[in-house]
């Protein structure tokens, strides 16, 4: 067995937790060594100080309290890897330096990117300080997690608990470094969800873990059946439980939640009352009606859920049934009723149940915000962690398949900026020699999407805007026509040979992970995302105050002209270059999820999977353009630190005061010299593992013994 060292930065039996040190930077080398250390239970690796993480789909014992207290007030470097070591660096750094972090964690759908940001607020929670105010706040923050992610989580194909909403969250910290606040935003929730599920998947959680979880007597007054399989809203997919999932004690947990957070028993009820109000509408079946004159009509059956609804929106049958069966159209200062045949009734019908769910979203979040809302001193330091949904591909890929993936094509061209341009950028600083690193860049996949005139953003907007019968193929032969000899776009028509595609359907972008094809039917509708203002008003008018107040909109003039709202798309691309532009302005931190077989099993470590993220996160370019040439490098003041006792001119103190060459001094004591080593203007770079096992090995033999025992107690780290 490989003998064990006191610094964990040179591997032990399972693998080297620092692929910097790798002897050799091989694709081959670097996933033999994931490998190992996948099969010994080690989820978390380090290039430089990027976690990679893989998701062991299982609970590993290394996450308690006990662990925390090892990693509280540590260097990076002197423990082994961790999701705690990358936050308790943010954290210092944020303390040191007075300056914001963030912790960027990407990865495709399943990764761990939810999960691992649940770690990062736990490990926040418990390393900084207490008082009344800051518990709360601490507590909010944690007690959240289950609202949220009953309410904007889902089972995909993917992942039992996918997030279908984007999520950055900004903890606020004050000069003691505790928590006093903070600010939750939101994006895009996949709303297309609440009506309609593909096979194998489910609707919200929420809606389950209701039925399921409800005590009889709200079960009754929300007039629901503990049946899923009651309602068409969560009766199609041919799921409704799975093993992971306990609905009816998550259902507690949102209980407990929503309470912390400071919702109101009535408020409460609000929120089930909305979700009942969903499930009863997706039951209204209509039939029949007469282009222009007869508004189509509701069974028996169907009557019943819509006087369900009536009641739970606090409004009347009268009243519901008119918006959703009759279309009020303003002509020239004339207010005319429009009667709705069943199909547009049934859009109509559907459309009304996402925006009400939409907005019970956001009407939770900013709940959640009002109670962690910190008054704008501006003194305040904040570390932000972005946990957003993963690249994904499925069988039918759509508008929400296409923003997703868009995001994610951001956060990798923000992944390049920082990391590989920066990383090139430090070498000139330093004043080291190094060879450049290629690696492709993903710019030219996010101007395709976002660009002014030509991005497919702009092309869809244009298509939506046009007067008349503009259909998704409209939209699908413009893209043909402008952008169809792009090298990351094709359909059949740009590619007579593209058989597996459907013509006047399908276009194919290829993103940096991998070719996704898009069904474009729907595009126009979901982009324009327009909501009746029939509907709008239905909710506005509702006796219940806090439904009322989700639809301010509703309280325009009918003969109002209102103005063309931004559509879905453009608003999705201006939120995305917001976040950029704010996680630029923050120094950032980064965890890259790996998801390391589709069976959602432990131990399975499915080569052909692993390879293919690590290439499209760029995980190689990573490690060479980090490395260059040198294995390490370390600040000057923490080389004295760590190394003082290997000269006797710098032990026990180094009083010279100039630190480079204090560090020159030791370098000296060990024989080590250009070009083993080079000497930047900040940092000491070291080329080769061996050195640094050199300098480890002097260190270790004159270290007291003492030491050696404290930190015998961490050797048994599992
Ligand atoms: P995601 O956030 O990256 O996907 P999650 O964080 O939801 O993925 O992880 C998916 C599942 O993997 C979890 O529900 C756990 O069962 C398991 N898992 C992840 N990380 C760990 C861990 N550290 N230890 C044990 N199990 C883990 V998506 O939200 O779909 O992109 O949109
Ligand atoms: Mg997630």
């Amino acid at each position: 067995m490989a003998r064990r060292r006191d610094s964990f930065i040179m591997g032990d039996d399972a693998g080297v937790a620092d692929c910097l040190l790798l002897e050799e930077i091989t694709e081959q080398a670097f996933m033999d060594n994931l490998k190992t250390r996948v099969q010994r239970d080690r989820a978390y690796t380090y290039i430089g100080e990027v976690v990679v993480s893989v998701n062991p789909y299982k609970s590993l014992n290394i996450y308690g309290d006990d662990i925390i207290k090892q990693y509280e007030g540590r260097f990076i470097y002197e423990r082994p890897p961790h999701i705690f070591a990358l936050t308790e660096t943010a954290y210092k750094t944020m303390l040191r330096q007075n300056t914001d972090q963030c912790i960027v964690i990407s990865g495709e759908s399943g990764a761990g990117k939810t999960e691992a940001s649940k770690i990062i607020m736990r490990y926040l929670a418990a390393v900084s300080g207490h008082g009344k105010k800051v518990d709360e706040v601490k507590e909010i923050f944690l007690q959240s997690n289950p609202v949220l992610e009953a309410f904007g989580n889902a089972v995909t194909n993917r992942n039992d608990n996918s997030s279908r909403f984007g999520k950055y969250m900004d903890v606020d910290f004050d000069f003691k470094g505790d928590p006093v606040g903070g600010h939750i935003a939101n994006y895009l929730l996949e709303k297309a969800r609440v009506v309609k599920q593909s096979k194998g998947e489910r609707n919200f959680h929420i809606f389950y873990m209701l039925m399921r979880g409800a005590n009889d007597q709200l079960l009754g007054q929300l007039e629901l059946s503990r049946d899923p399989n009651t309602y068409n809203y969560t009766n199609q997919s041919g799921v409704n439980a799975v093993k992971s999932l306990d609905d009816k004690k998550e259902f507690e947990a949102v209980l407990k939640g929503l309470k912390t957070i400071g919702f109101t028993q009535a408020d409460q009820n609000t929120l089930f009352e909305v979700v009942a109000a969903i499930l009863h509408l997706g039951n209204i079946v209509f039939e029949g009606g007469v282009e222009g004159t007869t508004a189509c009509s509701i069974d028996a059956e169907s009557r019943k859920h819509l006087s369900a609804v009536a009641k739970l929106i606090s409004s009347t049958d009268d009243e519901v049934i008119k918006a959703l069966t009759t279309r009020v159209v303003a002509t020239r200062g004339d207010v005319v009723y429009s009667p709705q045949q069943a199909t547009e009734a049934t859009i109509a019908r559907d459309a009304l149940a996402k925006a009400a769910y939409e907005r019970l979203f956001s009407f939770v979040v900013s709940r959640i915000n009002d109670s962690i809302k910190v008054d704008a001193s501006g003194r305040n330091k904040v570390i932000g962690v972005l946990d957003i949904y993963g690249f994904e591909i499925f069988q039918d890929n759509s508008f929400e398949q296409f923003c997703i993936n868009y995001c994610n094509e951001k956060l990798q061209q923000l992944f390049i900026e920082l990391v590989l341009k920066r990383e090139q950028e430090e070498y000139e600083r330093e004043g080291i020699k190094w060879t450049h690193i290629d690696y492709f860049n993903n710019q030219i996949i996010c101007d395709l999407v976002e660009s002014k005139n030509t991005g497919i953003v702009a092309i869809l907007d244009e298509e939506c805007l046009r007067p008349g019968d503009v259909t998704d193929k409209d939209f699908l032969n413009k893209m043909d026509e402008r952008i169809g000899s792009h090298a990351h776009y094709r359909s059949r028509q740009t590619d007579k040979n593209e058989k597996s595609l459907e013509s006047n359907r399908d276009f194919v972008l290829k993103h940096y992970a991998g070719d996704v094809v898009y069904n474009v039917n729907g595009f126009l509708a979901k982009n324009k995302d327009t909501l009746f203002q029939d509907l709008k008003r239905l909710l506005y008018q509702s006796k219940n105050g806090t439904i009322k107040t989700m639809w301010p909109e509703g309280a325009a003039d009918i003969k109002e002209v209102t103005k063309r709202p931004v559509t879905a798309g453009t608003s999705f691309k201006t939120s995305m270059g917001e976040l950029v532009q704010n996680l630029m302005s923050k120094e950032p931190h980064y965890v890259r999820c790996i998801k390391p077989n589709d069976q959602k099993a432990s131990g399975v470590f499915d080569h052909e999977r692993v390879l293919h993220q690590v290439r499209y996160l760029g995980l190689m370019e990573n490690l060479r353009v980090r490395r260059a040439g040198f294995a390490y490098r370390l600040p000057y003041d923490r080389v004295l630190q760590r190394y003082k006792m290997l000269s006797p001119k710098t032990w026990p103190h180094y009083k010279g005061g100039d630190l480079k060459a204090g560090v020159e001094l030791i370098l000296a004591a060990c024989n080590l010299a250009v070009p083993a080593i080079q000497l930047g203007r900040t940092k000491l770079f070291v080329r080769s593992p061996k050195t640094l096992t050199a300098l480890e090995e002097a260190r270790e033999a004159k270290i007291p013994s003492l030491v050696l025992k404290v930190q015998k107690i961490w050797r048994g780290y599992k």
